[in-house]
């Protein structure tokens, strides 16, 4: 099976289509306009940029300082980020019994279906039916959710430490998950950073917009966030990243010539070189750029990241013999396995649970402002695109 990924919001060639035909029917609105988007915008070269500020300028930011960009379009003054954190911390405390729940989850099931069923349970909890409201309150408690998603599926459910709200968002999931051997300023530093790059990719992704599609039936923020996640869970999409880490595990070596022929190997064998090109980017992704300076910093000798480091130097070339490879550069996806592994998290399949948890405040903000700016507040009707009938479904038809 060929198992992808692509975020791009424009179509693959980066046109935006003025006028549609026949030979655009049935290719997944690739390029068609349907809406505008107030957090973010993609660019060949610089990537994505939240609020104007390309992501390389974000990247060490704080988790919450971004969430603040993404709500209110401008970074917070230091008054601002005291404030949008006390604010998240008063929202954080989960309003019921999320863990019986979760405890009743099949725990063969994968860690992103708990997570929609989780996002989902928050929601019967408690859903105020204002959209930013919501929107905020799930963010505040998706670091709770996700430590207990690890803590119960992993079968650690006994003596799970209490929630504390004065600590940072990444603080809280790190104290949930309790991990004895693991060293937890770099995973706090590993998680801020993923937690960063990845909150918003534009507005016409297939996660963000099946949510604001949702939301546009006036279904609360809980249910539209979880269908984007189960949208988000397939390989196309965000489980791309689990593949990733996958296919660096199958390498098994940083040794630049070995590399190279696994690489070709793989390609002659018709299967993709996970961690390399875009539907967008003609560049190396600069969210891959950050991660790679960061996993030198704290893990240079780190053997996934020895290997990820030689794919760097050695797929590009080998891809771009291929013509048809638009950019054959590492994405956003090659280096982040590597860093959460060597954070101590070394299960691939939680691996897109992360991406999930980051996207919450991007598609939290983007269902706020389709929901109750655009359109003078009235916010986007229902969508219903046209769909044209085919031959056989008129013949009964005179
Ligand atoms: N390995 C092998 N073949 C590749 C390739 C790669 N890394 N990147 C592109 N190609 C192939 C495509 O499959 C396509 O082949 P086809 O004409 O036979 O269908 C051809 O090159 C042209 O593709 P493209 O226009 O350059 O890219 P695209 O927009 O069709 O696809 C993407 C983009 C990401 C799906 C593709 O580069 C890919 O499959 N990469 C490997 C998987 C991966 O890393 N996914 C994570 C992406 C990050 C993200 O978007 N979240």
């Amino acid at each position: 099976m060929y198992v992808g990924s692509t975020e791009g919001d424009t179509m693959a060639k980066n046109e935006v289509l003025l006028e549609v035909t026949e030979k655009h029917l049935n290719t997944g609105l690739r390029g068609v306009p349907v809406g505008t988007c107030r957090t973010s915008f993609v660019t060949p070269s610089e990537g994505v940029h939240y609020c104007g500020y390309p992501i390389t300028e974000l990247a060490s930011f704080e988790p919450e300082d971004i969430i603040y960009l993404l709500f209110n379009k401008e970074l917070p003054t230091a008054e601002q980020s005291v404030a949008i954190r006390q604010d998240l911390a008063s929202r954080a405390a989960i309003p019921g019994d999320l863990e019986s729940v979760l405890k009743a989850l099949p725990k063969f099931g994968h860690p992103m279906d708990w997570l929609s069923v989780g996002i989902h349970t928050l929601g019967m909890l408690e859903t105020t039916n204002d959209w930013k409201e919501d929107a905020l309150n799930l963010i505040a408690r998706m670091p709770r959710l996700m430590g207990l998603i690890f803590r119960i599926r992993e079968g650690r459910e006994e003596n799970i430490p209490a929630d504390d709200t004065s600590l940072s968002m990444v603080e809280r999931f790190v104290r949930t998950l309790d991990l004895h051997d693991s060293d937890d300023e770099k995973m706090k530093q590993i998680i801020s950073t993923y937690l960063v790059l990845h909150m918003d990719h534009g507005g016409g992704n297939l996660s963000t917009f099946t949510g604001k599609a949702i939301a546009s039936s006036k279904a609360t923020v809980y249910s539209s966030m979880a269908g984007a996640m189960n949208a988000l869970s397939g390989p196309l999409h965000g489980r791309a990243n689990q593949s990733c880490l996958e296919f660096v595990l199958k390498v098994g070596t940083s040794d630049p010539v070995e590399v190279e022929a696994f690489v070709r190997a793989e390609l002659k064998a018709n299967r993709p070189i996970f961690g390399f090109g875009h539907a967008v980017l003609r560049s190396e992704d600069p969210r891959a750029t950050v991660q790679f300076k960061l996993g030198s910093e704290i893990c240079p000798d780190d053997e996934n990241f020895k290997i990820v480091t030689t794919l760097r130097e050695v797929a590009p070339r080998v891809l771009a013999e291929n013509p048809k490879i638009s950019n054959p550069n590492a994405n956003v996806d090659i280096a982040s396995g590597a860093l959460l592994h060597h954070a101590g998290l070394t299960d691939p399949t939680y691996y897109t649970t992360f991406f999930g948890w980051a996207r919450v405040a991007g598609i939290g903000a983007q269902i706020v402002d389709e929901r109750s700016i655009f359109r003078n507040g009235k916010g986007t009707p229902i969508y219903r695109p046209k769909y044209i009938a085919e031959a056989q479904t008129l013949r009964h038809i005179e």
